[in-house]
């Protein structure tokens, strides 16, 4: 299979984007360019395919994942990394609020949504991915190439068994409520997360919560703020062109068709065997 190759970062001009669809960190990064309306070349990788697994892509991220962003020839990895610095950089529309206590809050909320990516992860394989899980060869292709791992996201995984470890999903459920509570809490006074503006928070946690509603989580539901607060974010324009215009109807058919047969099954998110 051919390569995809990008040749020299250093090398490259403007904004690049390495990235893929149904990916919450690739989506965060889309949304925070189409809030600055930044131009930026698009470098699409096929993740099932392996099209990440090359030495050019681990060269300039060891962790192997996307979102990879290169501005002006310089690398910036993980997503919130990169969203902060978009906002640094490109300060016109400002995601973040001005008074340092609102700051400190948003700082603090891109963190708990980083933190809940493990568990985001864990669902995701269980409920979507597992309908067309990657190869033996995939994984050996990139174990081979990494020289930095995440010990967090290996810990999800039950590899023997091909599938993810039953405590995480169950773990995952639990703390998804919580942090629909917290959340939830913080919007009863506001139509966003902090202060009168949307910021980076809004969108660290809008990915996160729209994969929850992806895989069909009706806990959400109990949430009435949270609710209210995604219908908005569904509607605004960052959010269609970084978030839902990536994903196609074919691969949503594909995955909705593989969620209604664990509903069938009644081995879907919401079933009683995922709760203590
Ligand atoms: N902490 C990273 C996580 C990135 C990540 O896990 N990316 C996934 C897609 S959502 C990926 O590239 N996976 C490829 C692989 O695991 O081989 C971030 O926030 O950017």
């Amino acid at each position: 299979m051919e390569e995809i190759s990008f040749g020299p970062v250093q090398e490259m001009n403007g904004l690049h984007l390495f990235h893929t669809d149904i990916s919450n960190c690739c989506d965060k990064v889309r949304i925070a360019l189409a809030e600055k309306n930044l131009k930026w070349e698009d470098h699409f990788f096929v993740l099932p395919k392996g099209d990440h697994l090359t030495k050019e892509f681990f060269s300039i991220n060891p962790k192997g994942v996307v979102p990879v962003l290169v501005d002006k020839g310089k690398v910036y990895t993980e997503s919130n990394n990169i969203i902060e610095y978009l906002d640094r950089q490109y300060p016109e529309p400002p995601l973040c609020p001005e008074l340092k206590s609102d700051r400190i809050s948003v700082g603090l909320l891109m963190e708990s949504a980083q933190n809940y990516h493990p568990c985001v992860a864990a669902l995701s394989f269980e409920f979507l991915f597992k309908a067309a899980p990657y190869s033996p060869e995939f994984f050996q292709k990139r174990a081979a190439l990494k020289t930095e791992v995440e010990p967090e996201m290996e810990a999800i995984f039950d590899r023997d068994n091909g599938g993810v470890v039953t405590e995480k999903v169950t773990e995952a459920i639990v703390l998804a409520n919580k942090a629909f509570k917290e959340l939830d809490s913080l919007l009863s006074s506001g139509d966003w997360l902090v202060g009168d503006r949307f910021s980076l928070a809004d969108i660290a946690w809008a990915v996160q919560i729209h994969r929850l509603k992806t895989i069909r989580l009706k806990d959400i539901d109990n949430y009435p703020n949270l609710v209210r607060w995604y219908k908005t974010l569904e509607e605004r324009e960052s959010v269609k062109k970084g978030m839902l215009e990536w994903e196609t109807p074919e691969s949503y058919a594909f995955f909705n068709n593989y969620l209604d047969q664990r509903e069938a099954e009644e081995t879907d998110i919401n079933s009683p065997i995922w709760r203590v």
